[in-house]
């Protein structure tokens, strides 16, 4: 679709959404998801996007606490107790509507937090606008560009830096519906983006690679990039990959350059804006010597402008001088380069790219009458990063299997949420204070 086509459709969406406190959007990997969000920015108001797997507990949860008051969903989802639409790709609309102002929000994106169920954390449109500025300078991202992935469209990967960045460029952006090696390979592409475990499959499809030779640039972010995984992308392609860090409530933070070094295990520099600093567990700042730990904390025009419904929640990520708590840990050498070394918590999971609360499916479990108590780890896996793997206590004379937990959780939630594994245990390992101790799981 060409741009001009593709605003003309957005603006006879935005015309028909305009002044509605929020719309959802059942987030396919489509055009019309694309239509969709981009009417909603054009119409200034929040867009909120459902991830189409989504069971009925998430997407009740993201439906009423965003105060969505329209559903954009092409065929689906009639049973949500929201006024629905639809969009046209075919429709046209010159019309003008002002342009929101740079603070209005632009996304309400749902993402988890360790416990509960997900927050949803709003997105200025400014924000936007100065993540895909930083990001379009390190990788030198031109209209010449054309951009490749097949990334969901629910989260900042696939939609703010995938779609939006594309957008903003002016480059042309090739989706395959998922991000297959043999989809990246026939799709011709200049810039490529992947989380790692996309990365690992490339790799691991020697033909798939060799094809991505003749691209500009490979792009890996949202979990750690194994070595290993960087070095053989490197050799097949002939590209050593960039690496950038970001999350949801800080959209793109830290990258590697296209015109600079890329070096394994390194996310290299902050984004043009963007500042970071690293502090000890005394509250004191940690030397930058590519060793000491700390917590990475980030002062940014790329923040978001809190969880929505949630002022407490907001408030907690924030340090008295008002800088982002990423819970991230970290270490930045002398010349300035940051590695990521893990993260303060144990109960968030990063698997496949997707960040998931071991709360949230402790909490699916535990709504299963035969589940006594729940204790859900993200275990070391080398194609996921991490795999979600519960155990779980059975109430007294309760049957029931693996398979059926597994999909109860899939069900009520989302796909990308079920435990890979489930394992049945007599009791929970606590601490003196009734504690789970997670890493005695882990071991
Ligand atoms: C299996 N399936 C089930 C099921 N068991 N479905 C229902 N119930 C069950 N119990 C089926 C699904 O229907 C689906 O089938 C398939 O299994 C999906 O399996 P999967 O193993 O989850 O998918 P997989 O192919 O392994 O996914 C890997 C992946 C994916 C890399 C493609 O994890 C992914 O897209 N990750 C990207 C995450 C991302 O974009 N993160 C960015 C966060 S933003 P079928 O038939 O449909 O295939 C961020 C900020 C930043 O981090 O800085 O970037
Ligand atoms: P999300 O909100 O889904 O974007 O998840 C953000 C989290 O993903 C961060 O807090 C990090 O833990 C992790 N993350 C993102 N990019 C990287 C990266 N390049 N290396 C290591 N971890 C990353």
């Amino acid at each position: 679709m060409s741009r001009e086509a593709l605003f003309g459709a957005a603006r006879a969406l935005a015309e028909r959404i305009v002044g509605a406190p929020a719309v959802a959007v059942r987030a396919d990997a489509s055009l019309g998801t694309v239509i969709a969000t981009l009417g909603g920015l054009l119409a200034g108001v929040p867009v909120v996007p459902v991830p189409p797997d989504s069971g009925p507990l998430e997407r009740a949860h993201i439906l009423s606490d965003s105060g969505a008051a329209l559903l954009v969903a092409p065929g689906a989802w009639t049973d949500i107790g929201l006024p629905t639409t639809t969009v046209d790709p075919a429709a046209r609309s010159a019309g003008t509507l002002p342009e929101p102002g740079p603070d209005a929000t632009a996304l309400i994106l749902y993402t988890s937090g360790t416990t509960g169920p997900p927050k949803g954390v709003s997105i200025s449109h400014a924000a936007i606008a100065a993540g895909l500025d930083g990001a379009i300078e390190a990788w030198d991202w031109t209209a010449d560009d054309v951009l490749v992935h097949g990334l969901p469209l629910f989260h900042v990967h696939g939609l703010v830096l995938g779609v939006l960045g594309a957008l903003r460029t002016g480059s042309r952006l090739v989706h395959t519906g998922r991000p297959t090696p043999a989809g990246y390979a026939a799709a011709g592409g200049s810039l490529y983006f992947g989380v790692p475990t996309v990365w690992s499959r490339i790799a691991q499809d020697p033909d798939s690679a060799r094809a991505l030779a003749g691209a500009r640039l490979l792009v890996s972010g949202s979990a750690p990039l194994p070595v290993p995984v960087f070095e053989r992308v490197a050799e097949l392609t002939g590209h050593r990959p960039v690496e950038r860090y970001g999350m949801t409530e800080t959209l793109i933070t830290l990258s590697t350059r296209a015109d600079g070094e890329r070096r394994p295990g390194s996310v290299g520099w902050p984004i043009a804006g963007v500042r970071t600093r690293l502090v000890g567990e005394d509250g004191s700042p940690c030397a930058h010597d590519g060793e000491t730990v700390g917590e990475l904390q980030v002062d940014s025009p790329t923040l978001f402008q809190g969880y929505l419904n949630r002022p407490e929640a907001t408030a907690a990520t924030l340090t008295t001088d008002g800088w982002f708590r990423t819970g991230d840990v970290a270490v930045i050498d002398p010349e300035g380069r940051h590695r990521i070394v893990g993260r303060a918590s144990t109960d968030l999971i990063k698997t496949g790219g997707y960040r998931v609360g071991a709360g949230e499916v402790e909490g699916a479990l535990l709504a299963h009458p035969a589940v006594h108590e729940a204790a859900v780890i993200g275990a070391p896996h080398t194609d996921l990063g991490q795999e979600i793997v519960a155990f779980v206590v059975l109430a007294p004379g309760a049957e029931v299997s693996e398979r059926q937990l597994v999909d109860h959780v899939a069900a009520g939630l989302s796909v990308h949420k079920r435990p890979r594994r489930v394992l049945f245990v007599a009791d929970l390992p606590r601490n003196a204070m009734g504690k789970v101790q997670k890493k005695l799981l882990t071991d």
